[in-house]
């Protein structure tokens, strides 16, 4: 039996406002591969409740996730949309998954480490066990391809790793079920474009992120044309001039991070941003940043607050997308209990 080609699946956590970052890093790549893969992408609410979430902010915010997605460009009827915990496949994936992972390759996880910060033991076990979770996401539909943010990437090689030791140790099993080469194919990383990691408006060293304490670090991609003014406007950087070449953002990470949003935004490079505002102070480039992002970012803060008004559409967009990524796991999820040696049928 032969595996799947160019499948894409990836999520986003309905934990809060989605920002730059995820768009930049995660959702405009998910919009460009639907005309070249099969995608599957999801609100992982599981993944959301590995650190505590209130229950009415939950549903909300996985509506709000699915209407992003919709707004941004992601066509749920070609494509599949859904909310993980509806697939129940993941989580069965994920606990065959906890077993094969070892407990020396989730202690190395720097995502742990930043979100569990010095309360290691008050951590919940689900936040420990997160890319257990998330390989069971991937390889529950043997996906191929995974788009990513750069913060993603030590996931990514764990759900390798994990998907190669599952076909090494169950191989003789994997042969009898009839599968050549290996069951889970080793899923590559997409982490591509000029704003894989866009960094906080406050400070250049940090990633943007939905938990950041202030508002100012992000825009939020329901932020209005005045807000992303101010904050691009307020966004911290350094006295001098903006260089003429990218080696001239050795040590200055605010400037490499404006100008890499700038070309991202654009669909440019970082050398063709600075080929206009090389030179210049930042005041130039920065207007005109407010007015791309606004340009480009307007029209999704608009189009996801229509969507919104009518969660009985989002939910049924889920629904379905839930239907039709089950008729992908539950077969895949019956080979694997077979193959492990579960008794049932
Ligand atoms: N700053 C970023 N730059 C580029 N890509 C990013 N992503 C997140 N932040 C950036 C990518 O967005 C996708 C969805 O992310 P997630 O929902 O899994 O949450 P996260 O990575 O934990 O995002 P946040 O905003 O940083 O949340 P908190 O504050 O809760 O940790 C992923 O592909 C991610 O790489």
């Amino acid at each position: 039996m032969s595996k799947p080609l160019n499948r894409v699946f990836s999520g986003v956590q309905p934990t809060g406002n989605l920002h730059l970052g995820n768009y930049l890093g995660a959702i405009k790549r998910f919009v460009e591969l639907q005309n070249s893969h099969e995608c599957i992408y999801c609100v992982v609410d599981m993944h959301a409740i590995t650190v505590w979430q209130d229950p009415a902010e939950l549903r909300q915010s996985t509506r709000e996730v699915t209407a992003t997605f919709i707004a941004c460009g992601i066509d749920p009827a070609k494509h599949i949309v859904f909310n993980q915990s509806q697939v129940q496949e993941h989580a069965e994936l994920a606990w065959v998954f906890n077993c094969v992972a070892r407990m020396g390759w989730l202690n190395r996880m720097t995502q742990f480490k930043e979100k569990a910060g010095k309360h290691k033991e008050n951590a919940s076990v689900g936040l420990f066990a997160y890319p257990a979770l998330m390989a069971a996401d991937i390889l529950v539909y043997r996906a191929t391809h995974v788009p990513v943010g750069d913060d993603q990437k030590q996931h990514l090689e764990l759900s390798r790793d994990i998907a190669q030791k599952f076909n090494v140790d169950f191989e003789a099993s994997i042969a009898e079920a009839g599968f050549e080469d290996g069951f889970f194919p080793l899923p590559e990383p997409l982490i591509t474009g000029h704003a894989t990691r866009v960094m906080s408006f406050r400070d250049g060293n940090n990633k943007m992120s939905k938990s950041d304490p202030s508002d100012m670090s992000r825009i939020n991609l329901t932020d209005d044309a005045d807000a992303i003014a101010k904050k691009i406007r307020k966004a911290k950087t350094d006295p001098e001039p903006l260089p003429g070449d990218t080696d001239g953002f050795e040590g200055r990470p605010e400037a490499e991070n404006l100008v890499g949003i700038f070309a991202a935004l654009q669909d440019s490079s970082p050398q063709d941003v600075l080929n206009t505002y090389g030179g210049g102070q930042f005041s130039g480039l920065k207007s005109d940043l407010a007015d791309l992002a606004v340009e480009k970012l307007g029209p999704i803060g608009a189009e996801t607050a229509r969507l919104i008004a009518d969660p009985g559409h989002i939910d049924a967009v889920l629904k379905d997308g839930a239907e039709r990524a089950r008729a992908i796991a539950e077969p895949i999820m019956r080979d694997v209990k077979k193959i492990v040696g579960f008794v049932g049928g």
